[in-house]
């Protein structure tokens, strides 16, 4: 009986490129005088060194990674320095500690720039931190708007490295920001575009409510959010159906009430921007399955809205809403789900639902995102690394990748004498 899967493709993909790389070195210490010769004239290298040191020294690394016997060498992890942290508006406290905790452990000093919407809790924040002992200096918060304080941030010669979370296009300031300054390294967090895959095998009802949290949650104010939904053939109608029905048994309201699972719009602005995406969509031709709406006159209320017949080159497919806002669409086969899901720009995370563990493990390893969520979503954990693939940014913050971000390393090298080598 032959087996579906078979591991020796993959150790001989392993051995071709050891063997193609051994390659390479062979070539490049029978080609050392050429090469020595083109040191010299490219660089003014002395022939004679290019020959004994960078040349053999290439074909070296590609060879094996090891120290030379002659050296003793070891790494020191150091403290990144000055931490500059902007962090967004859609939750201030989460944010503030991912940044801030992998920060302290890390031994950097660091000033945390809140969003404009939601200084208070930052402050109380640092307020805490002077209580528990941290030493004045070391974690400073500094409200202010974006264009001044952020950007003062993002260009300041004497801060060592900025982790910012928020839009992609303020990202992308940042990184120029930082570049024109003291080149400090940066990492980001930016907008995505989620898809959740629901194949046939699952139960309906459980696949509904996962795709409704998705995007409801944190009334769809989350980066993660799953705002594009595909729903294999078999079970979609049952799935349509099922998720209206829940859609319009949402409760939305007033954030103190316990029953209530949908709270306002952060601000005017965002409310707005989500409103005008509705029209959008329905504009551009898909079909407004349910809401779509504000709920009543005070406060930024929002239906929670649901489209099918959507494209995916409709800007509510393309766009990242940061609303309660799904497209909902339709697949046949692994392959089609594979590629919709990866026809975005962003690539932050992804959910899958299915029983049938080959395709999970498939599609996790297609699809182009930082996060895969496997029959669940949202499912947090703070040693589980956290960013984004494409324009969703990169670096990761939580878990031991976070730590990463805020040191430095460090080569100590020191020769051995009389070493036999
Ligand atoms: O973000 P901004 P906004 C996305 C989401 C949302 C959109 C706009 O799609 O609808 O962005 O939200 C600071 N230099 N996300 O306008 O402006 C700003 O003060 C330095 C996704 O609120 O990016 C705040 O502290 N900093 C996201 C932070 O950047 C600047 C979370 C984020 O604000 C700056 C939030 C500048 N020039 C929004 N301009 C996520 N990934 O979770 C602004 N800021």
């Amino acid at each position: 009986m032959t087996s579906k899967f078979n591991l020796y493709p993959l150790h001989n993909i392993d051995q071709e490129r050891r063997g193609i790389m051994l390659k390479f070195a062979d070539l490049i210490e029978e080609h050392a005088e050429v090469l020595a010769v083109l040191e010299a004239l490219d660089a003014g290298k002395l022939h004679s060194w290019a020959k004994m040191g960078d040349i053999p020294g290439a074909a070296n690394t590609l060879q094996v990674l090891k120290m030379s016997r002659a050296l003793q060498g070891y790494t020191l992890r150091e403290p990144i320095g000055v931490v500059g942290h902007i962090i967004p508006w859609n939750f201030p406290t989460t944010m503030f500690f991912m940044k801030v905790s992998p920060a302290l452990a890390a031994g950097c000093t660091m000033i945390v720039k809140p969003a404009e919407q939601t200084p208070l809790i930052a402050l109380y924040f640092a307020h805490l931190a002077k209580l528990a002992g941290v030493p004045d200096g070391v974690l400073n918060v500094v409200p202010g708007f974006g264009p001044t304080a952020g950007a003062a941030i993002a260009s300041h010669m004497d801060i060592d490295k900025v982790s910012f979370t928020g839009s992609t296009d303020v990202g992308r300031q940042v990184m120029q920001a930082a570049a024109t300054s003291n080149l400090k390294p940066v990492s980001l967090e930016l907008g995505g575009k989620s898809p959740l895959l629901i194949f046939d095998d699952v139960d309906v009802n459980t696949a509904a409510d996962m795709a409704l949290l998705g995007i409801l949650f944190n009334k769809g104010e989350i980066c993660v959010a799953s705002s594009r939904v595909y729903v294999q053939e078999g079970i979609y109608d049952e799935f349509e159906k099922k998720l209206v029905e829940k859609a319009k048994a949402w409760v939305v309201g007033d954030p103190f009430d316990p029953a209530v699972r949908q709270g306002p719009q952060v601000d005017k602005k965002q409310f707005d921007r989500i409103l005008s995406y509705i029209e959008h969509g329905k504009r551009e031709g898909a079909t407004l399955l349910t809401g779509g709406k504000p709920i009543g006159k005070k406060g930024y209320y929002i239906e929670p809205t649901i489209f099918t017949n959507v494209t995916e080159d409709m800007l509510i497919a393309k766009n990242e809403i940061f609303g309660p806002v799904m497209a909902l669409m339709k697949f046949k086969t692994v392959e089609e789900a594979i590629k919709s899901a990866n026809n975005t720009r962003y690539g932050l995370a992804a959910g899958i639902m299915t029983k049938d563990l080959n395709v999970a493990n498939t599609v996790s390893r297609s699809i182009r995102a930082g996060i895969i969520w496997i029959n669940c979503y949202f499912a947090f954990d703070s040693d589980c690394p956290y960013g984004g693939y494409k324009m969703s940014g990169f670096g990761r913050d939580c878990g031991l990748e976070s730590l990463h971000n805020y040191l430095q390393v460090k080569s100590v090298v020191t020769p051995i004498f009389n070493s036999p080598w």
